[in-house]
């Protein structure tokens, strides 16, 4: 048996639920349980407020990441509530943390995907990976602003060159190319 006290509001049977569905440990299930609730409201949910704050706690070395925990907040929020419940947060977190590279990368894919029309588009590739450069504290090294760099990288990635990156054509150039994947895919 374990000695770390259950929660309250924590059911066996959730716990039980979460083994079977994600890697952690039930001490780290736990563990994740109680910190998201320091963070949430009465209704055991986090608003966008609260999720920025709860990620800042968890990742404490990544001082920059606010802009993209923002930016991420909708693909954590699967039902579009406009909250995001413990269940939500441990199945994208355990995604993030232990899925296979492409699940992740369709993940970031929708994080990219600001509007929900299926595709990145220049101001969308903009945003989020400047947002990313910030949490990880690095700069596109050259001649050209980083501005100028991302547009090259869109290009990159828009392979049948219509102005849009496709899920797809996100996913394939990421699987196929290290030097994307590091810059375009965050660590969380
Ligand atoms: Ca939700
Ligand atoms: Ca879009
Ligand atoms: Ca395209």
């Amino acid at each position: 048996m374990s000695k770390i006290e259950i929660p309250k509001n924590l059911t066996e049977e959730q716990i039980k639920f979460w083994l079977a569905n994600t890697e952690l440990t039930r001490e780290q299930l736990i563990q994740w349980y109680t910190d998201f609730n320091d963070f949430a409201h009465k209704n055991q949910k986090l608003d966008k407020e609260n999720f920025v704050n709860f990620f800042k706690k968890l990742h404490h070395k990544k001082k920059d990441g606010e802009s993209f925990y923002r930016l991420a907040f909708d693909t954590f929020d699967k039902d579009e509530s406009g909250f995001i419940d413990f269940h939500e947060f441990v199945v994208s977190f355990n995604l993030l943390s232990n899925g296979d590279i492409k699940s992740r990368l369709e993940w970031v894919f929708d994080v990219y995907d600001q509007n929900n029309d299926k595709a990145i588009d220049r101001k969308e590739i903009q945003v989020i990976t400047k947002a990313i450069l910030k949490m990880n504290k690095k700069k596109l090294v050259g001649d050209q602003t980083d501005e100028t760099k991302i547009d090259e990288i869109f290009e990159k990635l828009d392979d049948n060159e219509n102005d849009e990156i496709t899920k797809e054509e996100f996913v394939e150039n990421c699987l196929n190319n290290v030097f994307l994947r590091d810059l375009l895919v965050p660590n969380l």
